[in-house]
């Protein structure tokens, strides 16, 4: 094997094969592949990103330095990346309909970051859903920047067991929240919700309290993007993602405006605000996703995801569980395990479901009584599964295997039979390429 001799000394392989260079990794990265094939991901915000996607991300783009945007940078030699974060940028624009785009942000906590940074100030009081009601860290929770140094005033799910919108958003508590706090941002958009979020409401609502709507369609992006949920445009001041989950790209994170004041705001916060040096091969990666999600094929996957969740929530429901808010309107579902089994904990229902091959993960329900650690609800959602190919009678099977599992609460013999039938499946639907 030739090698390069670099000018410190250090020799490296002259290969492209990363199993040459560092068979360690590379060992570990092979059975982490080997995981991904052959277990079922119900993880409701994890996909399988296509290889264009992974093949711009290990590119020389890695190497290059880039503070600043486009055509204003602090470093020189930047002609191509401008030309990769421009592209970005357009293709952004046209999938979600709006006039300004980030694509910096390394990740969603990051864009809220940057959004919190732009448009409030320290002790500012903002509203949003509470983390164990469905919303996120960066929503609010006392232990994050935005708890640590804004205010947080929850609104509410609507717990009138008579109504049709149980464990719903409940506007009208939401909207008397509203005008007692007077906050001066309204987040809406959350990690746990299985509902189409109102967003129009929710600016009704703003405007009412002179509001910023601040929409986080981090989960629900595919969807929207694939007019599979309501636009969070033209209701939202501002909004953030990720570009990895119901989107299909690389792990990173994005902010969208109509707003050009907002729109500088932003782009001051992300850098030097928050951030400095741009990811410029995971930007490349996100322009990859976006072209892929502006072609047809994407719409048909978008919708296929939304099937497939009806479909799994409504066998899990014929097998006596309970869904938070009564089913799904979008990729995911919580299923409240108490009412299938009262002493069926998300732990042990994630480990037992994980050694029978189908990863999941616990997840508190509102008004849960058990921990963060335990949970009494198991969060499932159908992007990645759908993305191997897998419709609706692949979900009755799931859903059926799921039950088989938990009712025998992770039997040995049992584990092991599914754990063959889903390996099964996975042969017959690989990881696309
Ligand atoms: N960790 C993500 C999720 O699983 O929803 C949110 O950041």
């Amino acid at each position: 094997m030739p090698k390069t001799i670099y000018p410190t000394g250090q020799t490296a392989a002259k290969t492209d094969s990363l199993q040459e260079c560092d068979p360690q990794v590379w060992s570990l990265i092979q059975s982490e592949q080997q995981r991904q094939h052959s277990t079922l991901e119900l993880i409701a915000s994890e996909n399988h990103a296509s290889s264009a996607v992974m093949a711009a991300m290990g590119t020389c783009l890695t190497n290059k330095y880039a503070e600043g945007y486009p055509a204003a940078r602090y470093y020189g030699g930047c002609q191509f990346v401008d030309g990769v974060e421009d592209l970005a940028r357009q293709r952004a624009k046209e999938l979600f309909g709006c006039q300004f785009v980030n694509v910096q942000p390394h990740s969603g906590a990051q864009a809220n970051t940057a959004v919190f940074f732009a448009l409030l100030e320290p002790g500012d009081t903002f509203a949003s859903l509470v983390l164990s009601d469905g919303g996120h860290l960066s929503h609010g929770m006392k232990l994050n920047f935005s708890g640590r140094y804004f205010k947080p005033v929850h609104y509410p799910l609507r717990y009138d067991l008579t109504a049709t919108d149980y464990e719903q958003i409940d506007f009208d508590a939401t909207r008397r929240l509203c005008l007692e706090h007077r906050p001066k941002m309204i987040l809406c958009g959350y990690s746990a919700y299985p509902r189409t979020i109102d967003f129009a409401r929710f600016r009704q609502i703003a405007d009412e309290c002179g509001a910023i709507l601040m929409a986080d369609i981090a989960h629900i992006a595919g969807l929207v993007a694939a007019g599979e949920h309501p636009s969070p445009f033209p209701h939202s001041h501002v909004v953030t993602t990720t570009t990895h989950k119901t989107l299909r790209g690389p792990r990173g994170g994005m902010i969208m405006t109509d707003d050009p004041e907002i729109a500088k705001k932003i782009d001051k916060a992300v850098f030097p605000g928050i951030q400095g040096g741009p990811l410029m091969h995971v930007i490349a990666a996100k322009a990859v996703c976006f072209g892929e999600a502006l072609q047809p094929a994407f719409k048909v996957y978008a919708r296929q995801v939304v099937h497939n969740a009806k479909a799994l929530a409504a066998a899990l429901m014929t097998k006596g569980y309970r869904l938070v808010s009564g089913g799904t309107d979008n990729h995911l579902m919580l299923v409240d395990l108490r009412r299938r089994d009262e002493n069926l904990t998300g732990a042990d229902a994630e480990k037992w479901l994980e050694a029978a091959g189908m990863i999941t993960n616990k997840n508190g329900i509102p008004n849960d009584p058990r921990p963060p650690r335990v949970t009494s609800g198991l969060r499932l959602g159908t992007p990645a599964t759908t993305t191997r190919g897998l419709t609706e009678p692949h979900m009755a099977q799931i859903a059926d295997w799921i039950d088989q599992v938990l009712a025998s609460r992770g039997d040995e013999h049992v584990v092991k039979k599914v754990r063959q039938q889903v390996a099964e499946l996975c042969d017959r639907f690989p990881l696309p390429h």
